[in-house]
């Protein structure tokens, strides 16, 4: 390894640290004309770096760049196009800020080059089994990855969902995807892990993974929850995407009180604030008398 590799690599690893004491929140940032809840407004450039600056002057510790939408029956896109919508957008990112952005894809082409733009981590919802090249890349370039369950694809997960126990095939899926990542050369540090709310599973299964949370703690990677205005607290709440806010406060709020590390969210201020409460909330639990 020469110095600058050296050099390169201790930028990424201080960029995926994360702030101490309080749980850090990813600010969702779709280039995609169909995602669920914001596809379609930040179509040029111009609006995605404008949105980006958005996110980060609310506070967010993470941007997540994704140019492939994964909501239930959502059309797989070409690399090719995948690639222009999120690797020039990651480049003038990079050129004017220090947050670390992670690429939230499932194609280590796409991947590779989003990397050599300046992202510092891979967002693989398939935990790196849709692409055998994933892991291997991330492990070269000295990158960190985000390793999600999801039961079936995005075009079929939401037809028939069906577990024994969610919270323990989640656990020993997401053990096994870490364990695949190590073998392929990820430094340990560099993992991270996501239940996938919303990916494959019903309302009951996301209720049963967010209420047992610190068992995907104890594997011993930080946990990613993303629950932003998501299908299952319309169901619980009769409230529309738009109106799901209040809702994904309560559950990003949640999540940290079960030991989540991440929260993903498209309201990044609105979530900073919610999360101030329950980790002061965390914290006092931890010091009684
Ligand atoms: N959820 C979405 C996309 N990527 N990545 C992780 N690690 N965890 C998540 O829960 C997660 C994710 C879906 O949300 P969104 O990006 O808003 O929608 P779309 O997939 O339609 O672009």
């Amino acid at each position: 390894m020469t110095a600058a590799d050296l050099s390169s690599a201790s930028v990424a690893a201080t960029r995926l640290t994360l702030p101490p004491g309080r749980t850090a929140v990813m600010g969702v940032l779709n280039v995609t004309p169909d995602s669920f809840s914001d596809g379609g407004r930040h179509a040029t450039r111009d609006l995605a770096l404008a949105r980006a600056r958005e996110l980060i002057a609310e506070g967010a510790d993470l941007i997540d760049v994704g140019g492939e939408s994964t909501r239930p029956g959502a059309e797989p896109v070409s690399a090719e196009r995948e690639r222009a919508r999120v690797v020039p957008l990651i480049a003038a990112l990079r050129a004017e800020t220090a947050v670390p952005i992670s690429v939230d894809t499932t194609k280590a082409s796409v991947a590779a080059e989003a990397l050599a733009a300046g992202a510092d981590l891979v967002n693989d919802v398939s935990a790196g089994r849709f692409d055998a090249a994933m892991l291997p890349l991330v492990a070269a370039r000295g990158a960190g990855i985000i390793l999600m369950h999801m039961q079936g694809t995005p075009a079929t997960m939401q037809q028939a969902p069906a577990y024994g126990d969610v919270v323990s095939e989640v656990a020993t899926f997401l053990a096994a995807r870490a364990e695949a990542a190590r073998a392929a050369g990820v430094a340990a540090h560099a993992i991270w892990v996501d239940p996938g709310i919303g990916f494959g599973k019903l309302v009951a299964h996301n209720l049963a993974l967010l209420a047992r949370l610190e068992r995907l703690v104890t594997l011993g990677f930080p946990v990613v929850v993303g629950v932003s205005r998501k299908g299952f607290l319309g169901s619980l709440t009769g409230a529309s995407v738009a109106e799901r806010l209040p809702a994904s406060l309560a559950a990003a709020a949640l999540a940290a009180l079960g030991g989540a590390r991440v929260v993903r969210a498209h309201d990044v201020g609105a979530t900073r604030q919610a999360l101030a409460v329950a980790d002061a909330l965390a914290r006092a639990a931890r010091t009684r008398g």
